[in-house]
């Protein structure tokens, strides 16, 4: 399998983000990548190859045209307003407040285009989104072109991005910007599998009213666990959409049977929908020693993951989201692919 991977993510480093009462360094950090890429070359998985720069045009296509414009703008602004730290926001516009106004300083900014403190930016943070957006699309364009499976090595993250609002380490939805680049070239029905054990908030909204994009979710319950405000199992789409975003919430504690359950019922409604592709929204931060979450997956699991996915016989792009235990990420979201392979 290839991987498509782009050094510039390392330039979103040392930015900090605001949790549990603290503003501390993000938990996603350039390692993460760094580890991967390290264990898809000891592994022998692939050739892996830098992306190619796409018009940012496709990002338009699920994105609105203003947010996507502002996500440059933001360090020239945060620099210019005289600040040295991450550019992190800290007023919302939520019930009860103007959320049709487009406000004009930059603080106001990254509140109207956010919906929490995670995703902050630093002097890199641009390069490093537009990068793992190009790196999404790279390795869409390899599977469009025939191969069976192919790797995005994305950092940042996408799924919590939405149309308009970035979140938990989230910008542009690589995932969601690769499920209608794939549509856009004439597939008729996309799977998006999001694996990583956060709500995809940003995916589910950007699909919700759609029935060509079938969006599958398997995450903590968000009675307990971020995104906390979306991912409830009641949350099956809204008009032609009905019926084409399913949610799996587990509890704290869940590991691979009551996982496995779970992603036997996604594949089974997958299979049932019969896209040409799927895109998988591949985090690791169901593995049970990952120091943000809480489920209980171990290494051996992922490449029965792998397995399984590879069973669904279908055209499948990986992209990477989350995972945050940096000395086995490599080893897990790499299980996956391997799995896949059947090796
Ligand atoms: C709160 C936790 C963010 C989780 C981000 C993630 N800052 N999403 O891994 O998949
Ligand atoms: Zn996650």
């Amino acid at each position: 399998m290839k991987t498509v991977f782009s050094p510039l993510h390392a330039g979103h480093a040392g930015n900090f983000e605001l949790i549990s009462g603290a503003i501390v360094p993000a938990f996603e950090k350039p390692s993460r990548a760094e580890f991967i890429k390290a264990r898809v070359e000891s592994e022998k998985l692939g050739p892996v190859l830098p992306p190619e720069t796409h018009d940012i045009a496709a990002a338009k296509q699920v994105h609105t045209s203003d947010y996507i414009d502002f996500l440059p703008t933001v360090w020239p602004l945060w620099e210019e307003s005289g600040r040295t730290g991450s550019a992190i926001p800290f007023t919302w516009p939520t019930r009860g407040l103007r959320g049709d106004v487009r406000p004009q300083t930059i603080d106001a900014l990254l509140g109207f285009y956010s919906f929490d403190g995670g995703a902050s930016f630093v002097k890199g943070t641009w390069e490093a989104i537009k990068s793992s957006y190009d790196v999404a699309l790279t390795a869409a364009a390899l599977v469009k072109c025939g191969e069976i499976s192919a790797f995005a090595l994305c950092r940042p993250p996408g799924h919590h991005a939405g149309a308009a609002f970035m979140g938990g380490y989230c910008y542009i939805n690589n995932a969601a910007v690769a499920a209608q680049w794939f549509r856009d070239q004439g597939a008729r029905r996309v799977s998006i599998l999001d694996l990583d054990y956060h709500h995809g908030n940003g995916t589910q909204e950007i699909f919700y009213s759609r029935d060509d994009v079938q969006v599958l979710n398997l995450h903590g319950d968000p009675m307990t666990e971020y995104p906390f405000f979306l991912g409830h199992a009641d949350e099956r789409g809204a008009g032609a959409g009905e019926g084409f975003n399913v949610n799996y919430p587990m509890p704290f504690g869940t590991a691979w049977d009551g996982w496995n359950a779970s992603l036997e019922d996604a594949c089974a409604k997958l299979a049932a929908y019969a896209p040409e592709v799927v895109v998988v929204s591949l985090g690791v931060d169901t593995f049970e020693k990952d120091p943000i979450s809480r489920f209980r997956l171990k290494s051996a699991d992922y490449p029965r993951i792998g397995r399984r996915i590879a069973r669904l016989g279908l055209p499948t792009l990986f992209v990477m989201e989350g995972g945050y235990a940096v000395e086995e990420i490599g080893i897990n979201a790499v299980g996956v692919l391997t799995g896949f392979e059947d090796r």
